[in-house]
């Protein structure tokens, strides 16, 4: 084999998976699985599919074996929700506009209350989760997280639900990596809890660079980002 080839080609299996970091994630009884928005309106057919979505379904439902502690969340929005462009007259999806918190993304109408395109994905297998929590229900303020409203100010309660319950540490999954998973992965720092991204269980949206911009800003606030083969086996 051609020298520079060789080194080339070593090079870019250790960048791949370094063999010798075997280190394992163990969840315990302090940990939450979070599972993130994994609703049709995100999935093909849906009214805001993101590339790929469905294909965290398997992941989570494997790392859910492994874990005592697990939360579900749903965007939750009213009909004529304030993040959606159809509310702002000349606006089209995934342009921008101001609100009282500041700038908006406007998406196309998604997830409204109650209907078949904001329900979970059927095949989606965790029956131990233990709540359901609900975000972006107030008709003018979005929520990307699912700890803390777009103002920036109005709590969900999970936060609250999650420490009474003496968690310590969440893994965040599901839809989309660089939206509702990111703001939740940041505020769950935020809130004090040792917080991982498991990254093959999570799917982008990847508008105008806000992928690799989330995972600057999650790893700036001690985000760690990890693959579900990190995690001890169940
Ligand atoms: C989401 C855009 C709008 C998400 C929710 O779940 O990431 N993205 N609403
Ligand atoms: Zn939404």
């Amino acid at each position: 084999m051609h020298r520079r080839h060789f080194i080339l080609s070593a090079a870019a299996l250790g960048a791949a998976q370094p063999l010798w970091a075997a280190a394992t994630v163990k969840a315990g009884p302090k940990a939450a699985l979070i599972v993130v928005d994994v609703q049709n309106c995100f999935v093909d057919g849906g009214t805001l599919p993101v590339k790929g979505g469905a294909e965290v379904v398997p992941v989570i439902n494997k790392l859910a074996g492994g874990f005592e502690n697990i939360v579900i969340t749903q965007d939750w929005h009213t009909p004529g929700h304030a993040s959606f462009a159809s509310s702002h007259p000349g606006k089209k999806p995934f342009e921008t506009t101001q609100l009282s918190y500041g700038t908006q993304v406007l998406w196309p109408d998604h997830c409204v209350q109650g209907s078949e395109d904001a329900s979970l994905l059927k095949d989606l297998k965790l029956p131990k989760a233990q709540v359901i929590v609900r975000k972006g229900f107030h008709q003018h303020v979005d929520s990307y997280s699912a700890f803390q409203e777009a103002d920036r100010k109005t709590g969900t309660g999970l936060g609250g639900y999650l420490k009474e319950r003496g968690i310590k540490t969440v893994f965040v999954t599901g839809l989309a990596t660089d939206f509702c998973v990111a703001w939740t992965a940041i505020d769950a720092r935020k809130a004090g809890f040792e917080t991982y991204v498991i990254e093959d269980a999570t799917r982008a949206i990847d508008l105008n660079g806000s992928l690799a911009k989330a995972w600057k800003d999650m790893q700036a606030k001690g985000v760690k980002r990890i693959q579900s083969q990190d995690m001890a086996a169940a």
